[in-house]
């Protein structure tokens, strides 16, 4: 099973941003106030990132706000931890409110960052809720037995596993699980990382992630999927043998970083379909559709 690409391919490019970007790629995305929103990274001339929202009525023609709706600079003490960017956010809705994690990166390394908003114009930022270096975080949309959860993929020298953790309040993180491996000699050989944020389904959580396999000194970011136990997030109950999508059409080939597709947002409509927005080679924009039931499938 692979993901159907949109043919009108990339949908958001750099040159339809209001201020000077480099890029602009992996947004966070969600439904709010009946609209399609998208939280994207743009890097900025100097090559650090803030977030930009793009907002849209049928979910491929957006309209990009003119100012970052949050940078490095918002984050008052926090600011040493992401001196040199803000990245790649997943957005949780949660209740009355959105949660949000994404990468922090400084001089100590990138760790995470956990935030919520209620409108996408307001943002209480909690702080980091990881050590360096970790990355790739998204929380679970409904507490799990009185307990939050998070999913992560903390790194280490010779490691990149994707790891779950609970907690009562959002800042107190323990009973950590390991949930994901990378499967050597695979696609995913090298890394794997948390895409986006679960969706409940009737056979278990549902979420995306990246596979990383390195050739010579290219590295090349594929798509895959995984459904957790509902009771049990860290346990896989199930996960696709091949990727849903893979670098190769030309926007996804050619860029800052070629040979990537990258997500870490998507949004499910009521009648089972899922848009995906992703990156091409860190570069732009991109939808690709599905629904629920095939990616569970591609889980079987
Ligand atoms: O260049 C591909 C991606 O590489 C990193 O992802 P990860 O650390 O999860 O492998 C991130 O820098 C990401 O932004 C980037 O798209």
């Amino acid at each position: 099973m692979e993901l159907k690409r949109y043919n009108g391919n990339p949908i958001i490019k750099s040159s339809d941003v209001a201020f000077r970007v480099n890029s602009i790629f992996n947004p966070g995305a969600v439904k709010y106030n009946g609209k399609y929103l998208l939280l994207c990274r743009v890097e900025m001339p100097s090559g650090r990132s803030s977030f930009v929202v793009a907002e849209s009525v049928d979910g491929i023609s957006f309209n990009l706000h003119s100012k970052p709706a949050l940078t490095p600079e918002d984050h008052n003490q926090f600011y040493k931890y992401v001196e040199w960017g803000i990245e790649d956010v997943r957005i949780t809705p949660f209740e009355d409110k959105f949660f949000l994690t994404y990468t922090g990166y400084s001089k100590y390394n990138p760790l995470v960052i956990l935030a919520e908003t209620k409108d996408f114009i307001n943002y209480k930022i909690h702080g980091p809720i990881s050590e360096p270096s970790n990355k790739d975080c998204a929380i679970f949309p409904e507490k799990i037995n009185g307990y939050y959860y998070k999913v992560d993929r903390p790194t280490t020298e010779d490691r990149t596993d994707m790891w779950v953790a609970k907690s009562p309040d959002l800042i107190h993180w323990g009973s950590y699980e390991i949930m994901m491996e990378p499967t050597s000699g695979t696609w995913e050989t090298n890394k794997i990382g948390n895409s986006t944020p679960p969706i409940r389904t009737d056979k278990g959580w549902l979420m995306l992630y990246h596979g990383v396999r390195g050739f010579g000194i290219s590295f090349i970011y594929k798509v895959g999927v995984v459904l957790l136990d509902i009771e049990q997030p860290w346990k896989v109950i199930g996960k696709s043998r091949e990727p849903i999508l893979s670098p190769e059409l030309d926007y996804e080939r050619i860029g800052d970083v070629g040979n990537v597709v990258f997500t870490n947002g998507w949004i499910p409509e009521d009648n089972g379909e899922v848009k995906i927005y992703y990156a091409g080679a860190d570069t732009n924009i991109c939808l690709a559709t599905t629904t629920i039931d095939q990616l569970i499938s591609a889980c079987e």
